[in-house]
Order: C-alpha cells, then structure tokens, then sequence
C-alpha cells in the first residue's frame, strides 16, 4: 500500500516537474505564426469522356477540357486537401492555380473553373499514347456518368446527378489558354470562396471541374496532371491566407492557458482532423505543442 502511494506521489512529481518546465519554455520561443502561403499539390484529378460512360484517365499523366476533332467533350477534374496544408480557421486571401498545358490543336480558349458539388474518383485507368481517347475506367475512377466506376456492375455504380458532373453553374474563374505553357487561374473572389469552403468544410472538398470552350470544336487542351513525369509540370495550388490570431484557444476562453495544454497532451499521437493538430501534419506531436507554448498567453 505505502509503495503504491509512494509511486503515485513520484509519478505526480514527476508530472508537475514536466508541467513546470513547459510554461518555462514560452518565455524563450516567443513570437506569433504571420500570414502565410502554402502550396498545395493535386491529390487527385482524372478526365471524363461524353462518348462514353465508361472511359476514364485517373492515373494518366494528362487530363483534357474542351471539344476534340470528333466533337467529343473532354472535362478534367481536380481536386485538393486544403484543410491539410492551412489551419483551421484560417481566413483565405488569395487563390491561384497554376496548370500546365501541354498538347493542342485549337488556338486560343477560354477554360473555366466550376466548383464540384459531389464527390468523384481517382482510379488507376491509364490511357495509352497522347491519352487523347481515355482508357477503360476502373473501380474508383470518375467516368462522364458515374462518380466512383464499379467494373463489376457499372449501373449499380454511384452516378453524378447529371451527366458531365454537377457543378456551380458560374465559373470560379476563366483563363485564356493558346499555345503550350503554364497558365494561371485566378485570384477571382469565387475561387478564395471556395477554398474557404472546403477548409471550414472539408467533407465538401471535392475541387474543381475544367471546362473548355464547348460551344464549338475543336477547342480541345491537354493539361499535366500530379501524375506527370515532369514534377514541375504538375498543377499547383497556391493558397495564402490569415492564420485564426489564436489557434492554439482551443476552449475559447481567449487565453493559451494549462486547459488548453491538456486538452492537445490528450490528444497526443492522434490524428483529430483539426485542432489540436496546430500543424495539420495529421498528428499531434512535438510541433504542435511547441507551436501551442510559443502563442502561451492572452489571445492578441
Ligand atoms: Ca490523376
Ligand atoms: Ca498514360
Ligand atoms: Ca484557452
Ligand atoms: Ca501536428
């Protein structure tokens, strides 16, 4: 019993001491995280065929939007984890995306973005040569009819609501696309708007669609997706935004104090999805609580 006692009593020494040197630390780090700008890769983007229901290119090293030769439509979809890459609570300020088009047999084109109501997939069909004419979707790829392609039983597949994919009827933003080169969309209002939607929400992170010019043909244009070979090819979205001023209140009490200490050891080796990762790194480590001791104090 007395041994028992005299554990405990050592183990909350041991706990205070710990406790102790960790408010120590915020007088030495200091200092408060600034606006910031990430970059953030593509996680995932694929082409959907009209001729079609079927055909897909989730792993292939180019996606397509516009009108081919043929008169078929081509539409890319793209998507990515901004909650990943921007804290929580965030304020967005500024949005580009940066695509790389690579292939095209029409001149200058109008290609927008439209914000993607339902979620949509990423498979492993891979079309062969120029991948111009897609390649038979597998399980998981978005297809012109289906957002998620089953090859078993393609009609028990989920479907879009309408065929070409469901999307925000305004464009978040146009951009005129010529001849090869890297090509930016944005910052328009629509598209910070949607960013900040999909980090305040990120179960409605479902990216954008790439529409071509489809009122006449051709007007076809073949963008690199984050599976090009050439990394520098691949699409990058640039996001800038305002940190929240206090990220690390997590009970709102406007203050950094020991609940809030408690509350991220809790959560410790987690992954939650949000606060307490301060770094959204996925876990709650190390960073995350050194990042916690240097905002220690009154809320700015
Ligand atoms: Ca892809
Ligand atoms: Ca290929
Ligand atoms: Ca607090
Ligand atoms: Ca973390």
């Amino acid at each position: 019993m007395f041994a028992v006692r005299r554990a405990r009593r050592s183990a909350a020494v041991l706990w205070c001491t710990h406790l102790l040197v960790l408010l120590l630390i915020p007088a030495v780090c200091g200092g408060r995280a600034a606006a910031d700008t990430v970059l953030l890769p593509a996680t995932r983007d694929n082409t959907i065929y009209s001729e079609s229901y079927h055909l897909s290119n989730g792993a292939g090293e180019y996606f397509f939007a516009g009108v081919t030769l043929m008169g078929n439509f081509r539409r890319g979809l793209i998507a990515f984890d901004v909650a990943s890459g921007v804290p929580a609570g965030s304020t967005i300020t500024d949005v580009t995306l940066q695509l790389h088009m690579s292939r095209t047999v029409a001149g200058n084109q109008t290609v927008s973005l439209h914000r993607v109501l339902t979620d949509w997939g990423e498979g492993t069909a891979d079309a062969p040569g120029e991948e111009g004419g897609g390649a038979a979707a597998t399980d998981g790829d978005a297809t012109w009819a289906y957002t998620f392609y089953e090859t078993i039983d393609p009609p028990a597949a989920p479907a879009w609501t309408t065929d070409g994919g469901d999307y925000a009827p305004a464009a978040s933003a146009t951009q005129s696309v010529d001849i090869n080169g890297f090509y930016t969309w944005g910052s328009t209002a629509q598209m910070v708007a949607d960013v900040q939607l999909w980090l305040d929400n990120p179960a409605s992170d479902f990216g954008w669609i790439v529409m071509g010019n489809e009122a006449q043909q051709p007007t076809a244009k073949r963008f690199d997706t984050h599976e090009n070979v050439e990394v520098t090819f691949q699409p990058v979205l640039t996001v800038s935004y305002e940190p929240p001023p206090c990220p690390a209140d997590f009970d709102g009490d406007n203050a950094v104090a020991v609940p809030d200490l408690l509350t991220l050891l809790g959560a410790w080796g987690t992954n939650p999805g949000g606060p307490p990762d301060l770094d959204g790194d996925g876990t709650v480590a190390v960073p995350d609580l050194l990042q916690l001791l240097a905002s220690w104090g009154p809320c700015p």
